[in-house]
Order: structure tokens, then sequence, then C-alpha cells
């Protein structure tokens, strides 16, 4: 039988996207949609995780008629193998972009980049402090170096516990302990699931299971915790400011410049460079009115949680920002960045230059940035798109939309400092069920979804139900656009939830960053569990990631639910091959770290859910509804 193909109200639910799939089918460009339907119906054997290429005595498919593999590996552990590799690439990611945090604080200490500095000393020393150094007498750059030296540590293996692991509860590193999940070094642990899962040597799915957890503790805890702690001490802890969405931030007049990937390294270091005044004095020579900054996916969340930045879009909105025929140059790090990028900007005047060694395009242009040349070559950047603006074919230009206004900044130490430095009216509040409870909705978009629909539908039921959402990654942009992140949203909440937000000025769905920043939460959950003397996941707490797509977001959902919260996804992983891996991820592990999965993709029937345990959890509280 023939496909069908999807209507374009299926495949988004925003009018600026709707658009640019128009103005892309016009243009002839192919978009991810395109592609998904052309690879569409997929392997039903990958789809469940019942393949294996881990040697060459396969290929194998595990199926009924075929139930072993040649090595003799059956459903459950092929499946529970590919889930850890599929993990451990996403705790890498997170981790290797901590790392690079990491080095930028030990090249500050040593004296060796004058690009980069610490902006928040106080969090320094702060962080510095639980990690368990020595604070007094010392000045900036000796506590970077002595911070820096003893995270890297924490990527080696284990002559101590991570660092961060002071911040969790008690009670949950004993469960830790017990089940001998407790990580031991970042790297360490990724690289022993690379080890586990050759042919021959973890060979019981249980065993694998525990160990993809304890990797993707060593994420949370570890890798994106210090990713973020060390965002905040070099560029700043973001503080409540305001931004923009969607694509009409693009400028038509203005020489635009959009920044993609995950890391504020680069992206900051380009901040600086478009308000140089010899480089706008350029910008005008060019005939431009100015040069505009504006973010995709992470990197931009980074921006705008710091500097307000306005954000594009997020991930199923990159193809289509390039359509709109006027962006002068697409700047990126790493992560999420789809390669389809550089043959969407050539179809356009737009310039696609990657900046890291270790994500380079085929057919793009590289600009190597490193703690050395970062400022130079940031300008550089700026200099070629200005060049660029002049290559403008004014006759394809067309950017749709209005920006629409958004609070962002709600970093724990903003959130903690509007409540008067100390989580106790947040506690009274969730006592009293004026807010019963707070969901991090997460992550990325996904093709096979209509487009942001999930995260919306979802955030505006949970809000209703006095539910406190906290947003980061690419649900941020929809939340934005939804108008759900303005103070005013407050009115579309339950009456409970509405009387904190208008009492304190914020908005009831509030940002707290990117993807490794949802380390936030994980931090945020800690100190309440511990104001509480409870575990965490005894507290009303959930978290979703309703269009989720990588292996980062398989990771973040891991380690949330070995955390102790409660996880829903909108679509399940490649793991449903196996009763024994799904019956562990979808209420197994509730038996073992008091938490597991759950999936659905209709939004309303998830807030059901989320409710349910919520309201399970206030009972065991003793709180009333
Ligand atoms: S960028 S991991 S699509 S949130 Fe972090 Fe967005 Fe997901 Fe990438």
């Amino acid at each position: 039988m023939a496909k069908e193909k999807r209507s374009i109200d299926d495949l988004t639910m925003w009018d600026d996207a709707k658009q640019m799939i128009r103005k892309a089918e016009k243009d002839g460009v192919e978009t991810v949609w395109d592609r998904l339907e052309q690879q569409t119906p997929h392997c039903p054997f990958c789809e469940q995780g019942l393949t294996c290429q881990k040697c060459v005595m396969g290929p194998c498919r595990i199926s009924e008629k075929k139930p072993r593999g040649v090595c003799g590996a059956d459903a459950d552990l092929t499946v529970a193998r590919n889930f850890g590799r599929f993990v451990a690439a996403g705790a890498a990611s997170h981790s290797d972009h901590g790392r690079d945090l990491v080095e930028t604080l030990l090249a500050i200490g040593q004296g060796k980049t004058t690009d980069y500095t610490v902006r928040d000393e106080e969090k320094l020393r702060r962080i510095a402090g639980e990690i368990g150094l020595d604070v007094a007498g010392k000045d900036t750059k000796t506590l970077a170096k002595e911070v820096a030296e003893s995270m890297t540590q924490d990527f080696g293996f284990a002559t101590k516990s991570l660092g961060f692991m002071s911040r969790v509860p008690a009670k949950r590193r004993e469960l830790w302990k017990k089940l001998g999940i407790t990580p031991r070094g970042i790297d360490r642990d990724i690289v022993e699931m690379m080890h586990r899962t050759h042919m021959g040597v973890d060979s019981d799915p249980v065993s694998l299971c525990l160990h993809s957890a304890r990797l993707c503790l060593g994420d949370g805890w570890g890798g994106s915790m210090i990713g973020t702690e060390l965002s905040d001490v070099i560029f700043g802890t973001p503080t409540p400011t305001t931004g923009k969405v969607n694509l009409g931030v693009i400028q038509e007049d203005q020489v635009n410049i959009l920044v993609h990937g995950h890391s504020p390294i680069v992206s900051e270091m380009v901040l600086a460079a478009v308000n140089d005044p010899d480089l706008l004095a350029a910008a005008k020579a060019a005939g431009a009115t100015g040069i505009n900054l504006a973010g995709l996916c992470c990197t931009g969340n980074e921006l705008l949680m710091r500097q307000g930045v306005p954000m594009a879009g997020n991930h199923l909105m990159t193809e289509l920002a390039i359509i709109t025929g006027a962006v002068e140059m697409i700047l990126v790090d790493y992560q999420c960045i789809m390669p389809s990028l550089v043959q969407v900007s050539s179809c356009y005047h737009t310039k696609f230059i990657s900046t890291s060694d270790k994500a380079k395009f085929a057919g793009a242009e590289h600009v190597e940035f490193n703690h050395t040349n970062a400022k130079e070559q940031a300008r550089k950047v700026v200099r070629m798109a200005i060049e660029g603006f002049k290559l403008r074919d004014k006759s394809r230009v067309d950017i749709p939309g209005e920006p629409v206004e958004l609070m962002t900044g709600f970093s724990n130490e903003a959130i903690l400092g509007a409540l008067g430095g100390t989580p106790d009216p947040l506690i009274d509040a969730i006592k009293a069920g004026a807010v019963r409870g707070a969901v991090g909705i997460v992550g990325c978009n996904n093709p096979k979804q209509k487009h942001d629909y999930v995260h919306v539908n979802l955030a505006k039921e949970l809000i209703k139900r006095d539910i406190l959402v906290l947003v980061t990654g690419c649900a941020t942009v929809a939340m934005g656009k939804a108008g759900l992140m303005m103070p005013g949203a407050a009115s579309q909440a339950g009456d409970g939830l509405k009387a904190v937000c208008e009492s304190l000025g914020i908005p009831p769905v509030l940002h707290v960053g990117s993807c490794v920043d949802n380390s936030r939460i994980l931090h945020l959950c800690g100190v309440l569990a511990n104001a509480l003397g409870v575990d965490i996941a005894d507290l009303p707490v959930a978290a979703s990631a309703p269009e989720w797509y990588s292996e980062k977001a398989a990771a973040i959902g891991l380690y949330a639910v070995a955390s102790g919260i409660y996880t829903h996804l909108g679509l399940p992983p490649n793991i449903t091959g196996s009763e024994m891996v799904t019956g562990l991820a979808l209420g197994g592990l509730n038996d073992v770290v008091g938490a597991c999965f759950a999936v659905e993709p209709d939004p309303f029937k998830a807030a059901d859910l989320i409710d349910a345990r919520i309201k399970a959890k206030r009972k065991g509280l003793g709180l009333s509804e």
C-alpha cells in the first residue's frame, strides 16, 4: 500500500515553520521531513533494538525463528548491549563538553589565556568548597587551577568520589552504594561500557542495565554538572532577564549570524565581536544597519540564559532558519548540528563555519577556535559574515512572524535568590499545595512527532494543575513561542500556581538552560530533598522528554530515573525487542531506584500519568491535595 504523505499541518504547530517548509519546496531545498519520509518505514529489527553489529561473525538480527546471534546473544542481551552503547555515547557527548570548560578554566588558572576570565568569582569559591578544596587565602587564578585539576580527576578514575557527590542526598548515595552504581569516574564508566559490550564480556542484561545507570549518573552529577557550573564561573551565572524567540528575530536589514551547537566557549566570543565598533562600522559600510546575533538549539540557550541574546529556533527550525534567505553565516560548535545544514546553506549565500576540531563538516569552511586565538577568530568570522551580506539575494528573502518575548535566566542561584536565599518559601508552597509539584520538560524535537505540539500541550496541562514547569534545551523555544515564559502566562495556571507566580512576578514555565543544564534540576532536587530530610524519589517531581531524539536525551532520562525522578518519554528508545529490558524501564526500576520511565505520545495522557505520580508522592509525604 502506498504511504500517505503527511500534510504540512501534521509536521509542525507553528506558522513560521509552515511558511518556511513551503518556501523550501518552492526553492527546491530538501528538509529533515523529506528525508524522514524517504527513510520510512524503518527497519523493525533496528527499531526494537534487535540488530547486532558488534562483530563480524554477524551482523545478526534476532527474531522468534532465529532467537540467538552467532555468538549466542539473545534478545535481552542484544537490546541491553545496544542501549548501553546508546547512552554511553550520550553521556560521552555531555561530558566531553564539560571537559572543554575544565580545560578553559585550567588555561585561565595557568595564565595561558587572556581571552577568557572568571566572571563569577563568588561561584568559583563556592564550588571549590563544595568539592572539598581549601579556599582560604587563595587568589582567583590559583583557585581556578585547583578546581580544574580536581575536576580533571573526576574524569579519570576513582581515587575519590566525584566532586559533586556532596550534592546527592545521603539516602540516594546509600542506595547507589548498595546497588553498586556509584559513578567512579566519568570517562572510566563510559569506557567500561564499551568494554562490557564487546563480545564475550558482560553477558547479563541486568548487569549491563545497572552499568548504564552508573555511567549516566556520572554524566548528570559529573560531566553535565561540571559543564554547567564552570560555564557559570567563566561566563557568569544567569539572572532573570528577557529575550525574544522565533524566526522573526532574524533582521532583514542587518548582517545575520546564527550560532548553533552547545558550548558557550565560541559563541560568547562571537557575541563580544558583534558589538565591536570597528566591525559595526564595517557592517554599515557594507549596506547593513547592524550585526544581529541569534541562537539555535543549546548554544542559543546558553546565550539566551546569560545574555538575553534572541533565539531563532530549536532543532527542527535549524534548516528553516537558513531557508529565510537572510542568514549570512551559521557558525557551529558541536552536537545536534544536522550535516544537511551544509547543503541547505549552499542553496543560499549562507556561509557554514565549523569551529571545533572534533566537529568538522564535509563541505564546510573550518575556522578553529582555541584559548589563545578565540577573540581574534571571532572577529575574523564576523568580518566574513559582513562580506557575505553583500552577496545576499534580496528577492529570495522571506522572514516569517514577529518575535515573541520571553523571560529567562532562572539559574538555581536566581531561583533561591528570588525566594530570599532559602528553598523554604518553595517548600511551604509545595506543602500548602499552591505548587503541587514540579516537572522538568527537557530536550529535543523529533520529526516523527508534530513539531513542538507535545511540549506545548503538556506544559499547558501541567501548569493548569498547579505543577510548576522548568524547561531546558529545545523545549525552551516551544514554550517561548507559545507565550508560556512570560509572567502573564500565570493566567493559564491553576489558582495556586497563579498566585505564587503573580506574587514573585515570574512565569509558570521557568527557563533553566541548555541540555547540560538539566544538572541544575538535579541539584535543585537535591537541595529540596535535603531540606525536607527525604530522598529525591520522595519528592513530588517528574521529568519529561516529550519530543526527544538524541543519545544525550536518553542519558539524561536514565540519570534522572537513577536519581529517583519519574521520567516521561514521548516516544520509546529502541528497546522494545526485549520484554525484560522494557519491563525494567517501564516499571521494574521502581523497585530498584524508586523511579521508572513512562512512554506516552499523547500530551494530555502524559499529563495524567505525571499528575498521578505527583499525587502519590504528595500522599507519601503526608501532604494533602
Ligand atoms: S540541542 S540534544 S536537540 S535539546 Fe541540546 Fe536540542 Fe536535544 Fe540537541
